[in-house]
Formats: structure tokens, C-alpha cells, sequence
């Protein structure tokens, strides 16, 4: 959940590099040196128009464009292994073993090659669609821009039995040019960049996470099949988790099998296809798996195109056409049934897309939309052939797979009718709100909050010690539905999830209207025990699938109530977490009395409110999404049906103290 969740504080915003800075480049690229320095400066003096902000979201990014440019290198087919290294001191290394970064002259700059690709904004063929460049699209900012960030950079480059260097400080600057430092071995290919990032402008942090790390690397192997992506981290101690590799032949199949690991297939093979048009290479893999979510992802460039676009559409395009055609010719379909929709058809489905495009457009919100109309096409034709053919081939598992798009279209007609009697009843407005809720007066909903508050003592005193100007109370009975493990119809025949639903007044899945959102605030409010983090969790998993923009958005919060109070003579004050009560022993002295909250109900109306509901006091978590695939792990390993992934992924995620599961 730590990904997940995030600090109201850490508000991260990605930027791509917009044309207009481009252009920019364009004209520095022959002018003189001040004006190459300039860019570097520019770099430095406005980070967040290079990379996506200057928290460790950011400093990651400085890794990946790295790992991006030996990526390239070997899909190019001169590398085989890119590896990254981070020592002690948080200093990265990333290595490959293809053909060394071209240590000549750049007759326009006059200067090696290498540092007019390290001081130049997007300097190098290789950038804006030149050579053979494609990968980097949110962070594709250029090796300049890993060098204007960092402290020092060095470059290493082993060619010819020769080691060429070059190393950069105060802003991007070469100490001395290019030159040869030693031989190596005649057979020894490749290029070495080292840096450290620079702590007066990565002020937050300059640790890289192990995880983070770990797991993109991960997922770039299988994105690129046959690259070996080695990640050493100096920094763990344990030997099993210094040392990683990755590697798959198998690609995005494998991709597929590491996700459905937690999950039960519906059949046993996982169909694959790939292929190429027009330049545009296509892969995609996908298994169905016995539960109702579809869990699809879909990647450009090795980028995850979160918003989707015209790959995700001809993927739909195709596997509607497809398990339609094959129903109607094996009479699973009869001559007067309707066709199933592309929902029944993706109901349980994992699938990965993946195209590598020359020259992407990028679209949406936060550019993470595939806009190029001809990839619709060709991603149908290309995964319809190979859908089509494996149905065939394998009568068995198509059987199944026909099945369980039938049994979702049935689900489906049952849940419409669900569902129409919950919006019927949502349509009556004021009168049909929930009898529990206590809303708040105003209806101004920018400034209004629903706290959704375990129980009804708890309820009680939340309702008491509120503001009712603007904020409201929502009371839950016992535990709510696990969404995880309902088809749809249950979900909406239960009187909790009915209840919010009315109360928010945004709608749901396909008809959600964010903008009808009645509170700019929803609160979990639970008890901070087992318990507590279970309904919390239930809760999410309820947004996750079907209130999902309402997460996006970022009107999904968690309140912090807290774990003691302490008290001395008149002097009251209280803990939130484990270190804070420490630290109040230590300034309080002893004759301390301090109790434990078990719960929230303990909690008398006045300080619940001064705890953790008076907006000048509480803290608030605002849930964040900005990994669905991790989401998706986590929800399927917390409400599966598997116990022991779910032990391992507690003791796994144990550490996390304040998450409490
Ligand atoms: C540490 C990360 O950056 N690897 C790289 C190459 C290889 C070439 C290259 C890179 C050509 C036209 C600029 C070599 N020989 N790993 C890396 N490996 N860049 S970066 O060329 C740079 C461009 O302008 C390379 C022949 N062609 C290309």
C-alpha cells in the first residue's frame, strides 16, 4: 500500500518535454558553448519542466533514462545485458555491453561526441525520431538532463581494447575533454555512466527505493524480451536481495504468468501474439483468470500508457470480433441472442499490450493516451490472426474461455437490473438518502466531507463532534462486501455499497460522473487495528473498481486517528504513531498517564474531533494510485482466495508499521 498512498503533501505532477523546448534544443545545438551551458543551466533552474518534479519520483527518473539508452542500444542489437548498480552512497552505475557511445568529434560543437551528447539538450541522432530511438516518451529527456542534475557524472567507454573518460561537475561541466585512460581487454565492448544526483535540487531525497528499482527493471525485461537487466544493490545487506536478474524469452507470456501467479486460470495456456506493420511492432499476451475484474495494461515504448488509446481499442476491437465470430459458429451463441459485449468478453481477462512506435502521439489528461489512429488496426489484425487461430487449435480451452464470456454476459443482464433499481432509487435526490447518513448542511460540495466511519459508536461520536456545516457522517455496519469476490449484481444488492453510492452522488463505473461528486472529501475512518485496516481495505477495493476517477482525482482520503493519548496535570496531548509516543515519554517526563485507543469509539465526541477530524490537527492521507498494476497485486493478494501469498505479502509488507495490516 505504500506506493499507493501518499502524503497529501507529495502532490506529483509528469510533464513530457513540450515542443516548444524542442525547438529550443534545436538552436543550441550548433551555437556557441555559453549557450550550451545555458540549457544546462535551464535544467537546473526549472527541473520540473525536464523531469516529472524533484521528489523521488523524479530522481528515479534520472536511473531510467540511463537504463533507457543502453535499452535502446540493445534492442538495437549490439547489447545483450544492461545492469545498474547502486553502492553505499546511493551513487548509480549503469552499464551495457554494446558498441560504447562514439568517441569522435562533433564538427558542429567541436567537441567528443560524448560530451556534446552530455551538455546538449536532446544533442544525439538518437533523440526526436532521428535513429533508432524508441523508447522514452514521459522520461525521454536526454542524457543532459541526467548530467545538468547531478553532482558529478562520469562517462566510461570501452572500445577497441581502449577505456575512453570523461567526467562532468558543477552543473554539467567537463573537467578536462575526452581522452584514454587505460586498455581493457580488446574483446570488452560497452558504455559506463556513473552519477550521483544532486542533493540542492533532489531536496527531499537522493535514496532510491530497492523496490522501485527492483520492479521496473522487472518489467522492462519482460518488455523486451532476451535483454538482461541486472540490478545490483550494494546497499541491502541480506545477499538475497543484492543481487537480481532478469530476463525472459518468453516476453509478455511470462509477463502474464507473473501476474495470474496469485490468481486461478481459467486455462491453462496463455495466448500470445506478436508481429509488425508499418514500422510498428505488436505484442500482446493475455489469460483469463476465474475472476470478474479485467486487468488490462498497455505500454508504447516501454511506457505504460495508463489513459490507454488506439493500441488498447484495437486489442477490444479484435477480441470482441473474435469470441463473437467463434461463439456463433460453435452455437454458443444461437441465432437470436444478442452478441456479447467487449465487458463480457474482458470479464477476468490479464492482458498486456505492448507496441514500439517510430514517432507516438501522446494524449489525455496526463499524456498517457495512445493517439495514433493507425496502431488501432494494426494491433486488430495482428492479435484477431493469433486470438482466432488459438481458439481453433485449442477447442478445450476456448470452451472455457466461451463459457465464462457467457456466464458474464448473464451476470451482466442480472446486474443491470440491479442496477437500475439503485440509480432509480439515487435519481430521487434528497429523499432517498441514505436513512443513516447524517449529511452536512452546506451544498457546496468543494468544501463538504463524508467521513465513512466503522460502526455505529464511532458513528455516534463522529456525528456529535463534527462540524455538520460541511462535514458528514456515514456509519458502516459490520464489514462490507468483498468486491473482489462478487459478480456485479451482488455488489450492487448490498445495502452498504447502495448507501454510498446515494450519499456521494457521482454514480459508478461506465456512468460515473466525478463532477456530481457531492463531497470533495470521502474519509475512511476506522479503527487503527486488524480490523480496522481490513474494512479500509475493503473500502478501497470497492473505489478501485468501481469508483476508480473518484481515486484518480484524489478526493479519496484516510484519517489518522491516534494510537495514545498521554496526559500529565492539565497537559494533554497524543501520539499517532509508535516513534511519536517515544518521543512524548522522552518530553513529558514520568508520572505520565497514557492510555491506548483500541478504537474509535473510545474516543469521546470532543476529541475525535480535535484528534482527528478538525482539519487544524488531523492528518489526512490521500490515496493515490499511480501504479494500477501494483493496485491490482495488492487487491487481488488481499481479497483472493489464496492464503498463502496473502501471509507472504504481510510479512513481505510488514515493516510498514504505520499501514498496520
Ligand atoms: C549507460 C547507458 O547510454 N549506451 C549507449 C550507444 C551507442 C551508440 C550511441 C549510445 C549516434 C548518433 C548520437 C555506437 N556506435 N548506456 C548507453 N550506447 N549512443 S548510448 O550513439 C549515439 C548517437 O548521435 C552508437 C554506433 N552508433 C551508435
Amino acid at each position: 500500500m505504500s506506493e499507493e498512498v501518499k502524503e497529501i503533501q507529495e502532490q506529483e505532477t509528469d510533464l513530457v518535454l513540450n515542443e516548444e523546448l524542442d525547438t529550443k534544443v534545436t538552436h543550441t545545438y550548433d551555437d556557441s558553448d555559453i549557450q550550451v551551458l545555458d540549457g544546462l543551466e535551464a535544467v537546473r533552474k526549472r527541473p520540473g519542466m525536464y523531469i516529472a518534479s524533484t521528489s523521488a519520483k523524479g530522481l528515479h527518473h534520472l536511473v531510467w533514462e540511463l537504463v533507457d539508452n543502453g535499452i535502446d542500444e540493445a534492442m538495437a542489437g549490439y547489447a545483450s545485458t544492461v545492469t545498474v548498480t547502486v553502492d553505499q552512497n546511493n551513487i548509480v552505475t549503469v552499464e551495457d555491453d554494446g558498441r560504447g557511445m562514439p568517441t569522435g568529434m562533433n564538427e558542429k560543437t567541436g567537441k567528443s561526441t560524448i560530451e556534446t551528447i552530455y551538455t546538449v539538450l536532446h544533442a544525439g541522432g538518437k533523440f526526436g525520431g532521428g535513429a533508432y530511438k524508441v523508447s522514452g516518451g514521459l522520461h525521454g529527456v536526454g542524457a543532459s538532463v541526467v548530467n545538468a542534475l547531478s553532482e558529478w557524472l562520469e562517462v566510461s567507454v570501452f572500445h577497441d581494447g581502449s577505456i575512453f573518460y570523461i567526467r562532468f561537475e558543477n552543473g554539467g561541466h567537463a573537467v578536462e575533454p575526452l581522452k584514454v585512460i587505460g586498455k581493457c581487454d580488446p574483446a570488452k565492448h560497452g558504455s559506463k555512466v556513473s552519477f550521483k544526483a544532486d542533493p540542492t535540487i533532489f531536496t527531499e531525497t537522493t535514496v532510491y527505493d530497492h523496490e522501485t528499482l527492483r520492479d521496473r527493471l522487472r518489467q522492462l525485461a519482460f518488455l523486451n524480451k532476451g535483454i538482461r537487466l541486472v540490478f545490483n544493490d550494494e546497499r541491502e545487506e541480506k545477499e538475497e536481495k543484492r543481487h537480481h536478474e532478469f530476463m525472459y524469452e518468453g516476453g509478455l507470456k511470462e509477463y502474464v504468468k507473473f501476474l495470474n501467479k496469485n490468481r486461478t486460470a481459467v486455462h491453462p495456456e496463455i495466448i500470445y501474439s506478436e508481429g509488425h506493420d508499418k514500422g510498428i511492432q505488436v505484442e500482446v499476451a493475455c489469460q483469463y483468470n476465474d475472476g470478474f475484474n479485467p486487468n488490462v495494461y498497455t505500454f508504447c515504448n516501454n511506457i505504460n500508457t495508463v489513459e490507454g488509446g488506439t493500441h488498447e481499442e484495437g486489442f477490444r476491437m479484435a477480441l470482441n470480433r473474435i469470441i463473437n465470430k467463434y461463439a456463433r459458429e460453435t452455437n454458443v451463441l444461437k441465432d437470436k441472442d444478442d452478441n456479447l459485449t467487449t465487458d463480457d468478453c474482458k470479464e477476468g481477462i490479464t492482458a498486456i499490450i505492448s507496441v514500439k512506435h517510430p514517432d507516438p502521439q501522446y494524449e489525455g489528461q496526463t499524456k498517457t493516451k495512445l493517439g495514433n489512429s493507425e496502431v488501432r488496426k494494426i494491433v486488430s489484425d495482428i492479435f484477431g490472426t493469433q486470438l482466432e487461430r488459438f481458439l481453433m487449435e485449442n477447442p478445450d480451452q476456448a470452451k472455457a474461455i466461451m463459457e465464462k464470456a457467457a456466464l458474464a454476459s448473464q451476470a451482466r443482464m442480472a446486474a443491470k437490473k440491479a442496477r437500475e433499481l439503485t440509480r432509480r432509487k439515487s435519481s430521487l435526490e434528497i429523499s432517498s438518502l441514505p436513512g443513516k447518513l447524517s449529511d452536512c448542511s452546506s451544498k457546496d460540495a468543494s468544501i463538504c466531507e463524508i467521513y465513512i466511519v466503522e460502526g455505529d459508536s464511532a458513528g455516534g461520536s463522529a456525528k456529535q463532534g463534527r462540524d455538520s456545516h460541511y462535514q458528514a457522517i456515514l456509519p458502516l455496519r459490520g464489514k462490507i462486501l468483498n468486491v473482489e469476490k462478487a459478480r456485479q449484481h451482488r455488489v450492487f444488492e448490498n445495502a452498504e455499497i447502495r448507501s454510498m453510492i446515494t450519499a456521494f452522488g457521482c454514480g459508478f463505473m461506465d456512468e460515473i460522473d466525478v463532477s456530481k461528486l457531492r463531497y470533495n472529501k470521502i474519509v475512511i475512518m476506522t479503527d487503527a487495528d486488524v480490523d480496522g485496516s481490513h474494512i479500509r481495505i475493503l473500502l478501497l477495493t470497492f473505489f478501485y473498481r468501481y469508483l476508480r476517477p473518484v481515486i484518480e482525482q484524489g478526493h479519496i482520503y484516510i484519517a489518522q486517528p491516534p494510537l495514545y493519548k498521554a496526559q500529565k496535570g492539565n497537559t494533554v496531548r497524543y501520539a499517532y504513531t509508535e516513534q511519536q509516543m517515544e518521543r512524548l515519554r522522552e518530553e513529558m517526563g514520568d508520572r505520565l498517564s497514557v492510555q491506548r485507543y483500541k478504537g474509535l469509539g473510545e474516543m469521546n465526541p470532543e476529541q475525535l474531533w480535535e484528534t482527528t477530524m478538525d482539519p487544524k490537527n488531523r492528518t489526512l492521507i490521500r490515496v493515490n494510485i499511480d501504479d494500477a498494476e501494483k493496485a491490482d497485486q495488492y487487491f487481488s493478494i488481499m481479497m483472493g482466495e489464496e492464503v498463502e501469498p496473502r501471509k507472504n505479502f504481510i510479512i513481505e509488507k510488514a515493516k510498514f508499521a504505520e499501514l498496520d495490516i
